[in-house]
């Protein structure tokens, strides 16, 4: 008889937060304590600074070149959407996902300049839907005593407070963790682990689902 041999995808979970809040390092430990657990999981991060539309993002972030507001917002959603058919492909084989900034990022930024928050968020809708977004809330002192803050665009804590009061309404509680990210590197991480754990078991049966659809 023939048996229906059914790949259980991946989970793709988001971090989210405000400059400095620890995101990359998060993501890092994530990918150690999960491959030692024998599942299989990887990292992505937008913008992702590797292609070609992330070049030119990467140029306007360390304030090498100018771009109009509109132009830089839809090339960061372009970067996104670059990416989705990566995104598909790893969570059909069965690899989970951690991604270092997502869409949230993408309207908080643009929102934070005085732009539409529809109109930003107009580009990004259809994305796969995280199957959990773990957003690391810092204090914006805090985020500031951090290594290397104020050498790119954006950094500056009036710019963060903008960006933190626009992650605050785009928080959706039935998929949205909101973690303090002021304790230690370890205490923050045992928390985002439960939490990708858990998100990985709950997700494996069911199909992605489509971003503010
Ligand atoms: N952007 C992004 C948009 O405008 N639109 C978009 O669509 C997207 C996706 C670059 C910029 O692009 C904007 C947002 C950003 O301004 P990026 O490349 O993700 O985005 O920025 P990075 O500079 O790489 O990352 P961040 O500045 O956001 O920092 P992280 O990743 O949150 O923080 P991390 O892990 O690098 O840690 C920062 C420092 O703090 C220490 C670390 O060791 C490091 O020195 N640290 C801690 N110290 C004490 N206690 C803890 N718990 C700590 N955790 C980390
Ligand atoms: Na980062």
């Amino acid at each position: 008889s023939r048996k229906m041999v059914m790949t259980r995808r991946g989970a793709l979970i988001v971090l989210e937060g405000c400059d400095k809040a620890g995101k990359s390092t998060q993501a890092k430990m994530m990918l150690d304590s999960v491959t030692k657990t024998g599942k299989g999981i990887r990292l992505m991060n937008f913008p992702d600074r590797t292609t070609t539309i992330g070049g030119i993002i990467d140029q306007y972030l360390r304030k090498q070149i100018e771009l109009k507001d509109e132009a830089v917002h839809l090339l960061f959603s372009a970067n996104r959407w670059e990416l989705v058919p990566e995104i598909k492909a790893t969570l059909a084989r069965g690899e989970s996902i951690v991604v270092d900034r997502y869409a949230y990022s993408g309207i908080a930024f643009s929102g934070a300049k005085g732009m539409d928050l529809e109109w930003c968020r107009a580009p990004d809708v259809g994305l796969p839907k995280p199957d959990a977004v773990i957003y690391l809330n810092l204090d914006k002192k805090i985020a500031s005593q951090r290594g290397d803050y104020g050498q790119e665009r954006y950094e500056n804590i009036e710019f963060q407070e903008k960006v933190k009061d626009i992650f605050w309404k785009l928080k959706d509680d039935s998929y949205w963790h909101v973690i303090e990210a002021s304790r230690p590197i370890e205490v923050v991480h045992q928390d985002c682990y439960k939490i990708v754990l858990e998100t990985i078991q709950r997700k494996e049966h069911q199909p992605i689902e489509l971003l503010w659809k």
